[in-house]
């Protein structure tokens, strides 16, 4: 089934057609009730969807293009456990890991709400040990550092969520995340801690990870320097679905934090993959943290399509990739301590919706995932936003702006806000040339120079973005936004027919590193490679130091 067949489909391209020219600046004007009849709120979350190039026409025709592919179904199909993940025949259920209600989710006749349950137990058992100090290290010192070791999915959620919960770190405890093979990841953080008062927390659904493995290894290294072997149990814990790889890495599974299958590597920080987060900010706040999921799903699953935030964001993506064909999506967040949302957002979205082939395995024709990118504001106003504004291409912005920041300072917030405020506004009315005009020559140029400059001094406008406002970045506020831009993604898969929970592409990488390895030893034989491959591996190991 292509989209592009559907009704709702082809009607919104006619749509665009007559839409394409219209301006949100005068729509704005004509219309004062333009913010009221595009923003929505669930919670505390406020979408405010006003300035995106659409009429009420347009937010129709969208809805009728999600009620066309069955969203409420797929919705359905998801929170209750249907193997949705077509090509690794899973069921998708990181909405079962915050279902704070509690009430029975069923995968193949069981209920895992009591497996949910007995994790997060543990969890809190386990945090309550360290943060209390019953659990100390091998000299009898506090734990004071957390070490997570893990990559892609096990490792960005966990890292952006403790940089975004900072202010709620329990005294005396940091948290350190170590993915990259390049040994300067590792080595750069280990020199800052002493191995008596560091807990290693080996994160990997697989436990087959290369780059975990290797640096896992290379942390017990680290640490056996200064402890005994026998040591390695109170400073060595895992976090994984493989229960048998982790005892041969040499971790009691006593020390292990379960989850399953049905948890995607990059839905995953709110399973035990959360371990390091619950360590950092305490077990009540990663709970909060569920809380705030939970109430996002509550909103998905009941509220109608044309309130519900993330099938509206999710249809502006459509809106803007499929038929102005944006090739990307910029998200902003005004708040430093989301410096690492973007990222997240990135591994969440491009490899979710990054395919070409559709849930039948047939060729797709049409643009899925964007490119997602972005770096908190005020910064970015710095640097890339000139293009933004007047550069050649649509790149639709979200603007994540909290009113309230949790280190008040003079005007600091305020002048973050206006700046944020005033990027989204100046997207959506530009700079016509009679404005430049005028500003020109109240400056006093004039004649030919005025005219010379003019031109680079229009900005186009009609550059649409959507603002999220929420009060503060709370545990809760967090878990909503991330669960936000889950669902968001979700929907925009089931509109494109392709499945959004795997990840093939990154697997052709990893089997060309492992036939790669043994070719770069000095004394091996290469094996077959294209020559720009083969004269790379002979010139690295001419040019390697030993
Ligand atoms: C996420 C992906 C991927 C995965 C990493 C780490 O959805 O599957 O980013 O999380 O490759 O995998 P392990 O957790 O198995 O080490």
């Amino acid at each position: 089934m292509t989209p592009l067949n559907i009704p709702e489909w082809q009607s919104l391209a006619r749509h665009y057609s007559d839409l394409k020219f219209v301006s949100m600046r005068e729509q704005f004007a004509l219309d004062s009730g333009r913010f009221d009849r595009f923003s929505v709120k669930s919670g505390d979350l406020l979408l405010d969807y006003s300035k995106n190039r659409i009429t009420q026409e347009t937010i129709d025709k969208l809805i009728e293009l999600a009620e066309a592919v069955n969203i409420p179904d797929w919705i359905e199909r998801m929170f209750t456990g249907d193997t949705i993940n077509l090509t690794e025949g899973r069921a998708v259920l990181h909405t079962a890991l915050r279902n704070r209600s509690n009430t029975p989710v069923m995968v193949d006749g069981e209920d895992v709400m009591p497996l949910v349950n007995a994790v997060l137990a543990k969890m809190k058992a386990f945090c309550e040990q360290v943060h209390n100090g019953s659990r100390l290290g091998f000299s009898g010192k506090r734990i004071t550092d957390i070490v997570n070791i893990g990559i892609g999915g096990s490792d960005l959620g966990p890292a952006m969520i403790c940089d975004a919960l900072e202010p709620y770190a329990v005294e005396g405890m940091a948290a350190h995340f170590v993915s990259n093979v390049d040994g300067t990841d590792l080595s750069t953080t280990l020199a800052k801690l002493n191995p008596e008062t560091t807990l290693f927390v080996i994160a990997s659904k697989t436990f087959t990870t290369q780059e975990t493995l290797t640096n896992a290894e290379s942390a017990r290294d680290w640490f056996l320097k200064a402890a005994k072997q026998e040591d390695v149990a109170k400073h060595f814990v895992a976090v994984s679905t493989n229960a048998e790889a982790v005892a041969n890495f040499g971790i009691d599974t006593e020390n292990m934090f379960e989850f399953w299958d049905w948890v995607g590597g990059r839905y995953s920080f709110w399973s035990a993959i959360g371990l390091p987060i619950a360590l950092y900010v305490g077990m009540d706040n990663f709970e909060r943290l569920l809380d705030g999921g939970h109430e996002m799903d509550n909103h998905f699953r009941n509220q109608p399509l044309a309130e519900n935030i993330p099938v509206i964001m999710g249809l502006l993506g459509i809106w803007y990739a499929n038929f102005f064909n944006a090739q990307t999506q910029a998200i902003v967040p005004y708040d430093h301590s989301l410096a690492r949302f973007p990222s997240y957002m990135q591994q969440l979205d491009m490899e979710s919706n990054g395919k070409f082939i559709n849930r039948g395995g047939q060729r797709i024709s049409y643009k899925t995932g964007p490119v997602i990118w972005g770096t908190p504001g005020t910064n970015g106003q710095h640097a890339y936003f000139q293009l933004i504004h007047q550069g050649t291409q649509l790149i639709p912005v979200d603007f994540v702006l909290p009113v309230n920041s949790h280190y008040p300072k003079s005007d600091h917030q305020s002048i973050l806000l206006a700046n944020g405020l005033a990027q989204s506004e100046a997207l959506m009315k530009g700079k016509t040339a009679e404005e430049v005009r005028v500003e020109l020559s109240n400056e006093g140029y004039e004649g030919k120079e005025l005219e010379a400059l003019l031109p680079h001094k229009v900005f186009p406008g009609n550059r649409p973005s959507n603002i999220l406002l929420f009060s503060k970045l709370t545990p809760e506020m967090l878990g909503q936004l991330v669960a936000m831009y889950e669902h968001k993604v979700f929907v925009q898969g089931a509109i494109w027919n392709i499945n959004s929970f795997d990840q093939w592409g990154v697997e052709l990488g990893k089997q060309l590193a492992k036939a790669i390895l043994p070719d770069l030893a000095d004394d091996a034989a290469i094996s077959a490679h294209d020559s720009s491959t083969t004269n790379m591996i002979k010139l690295i190991r001419e040019l390697r130091q030993s």
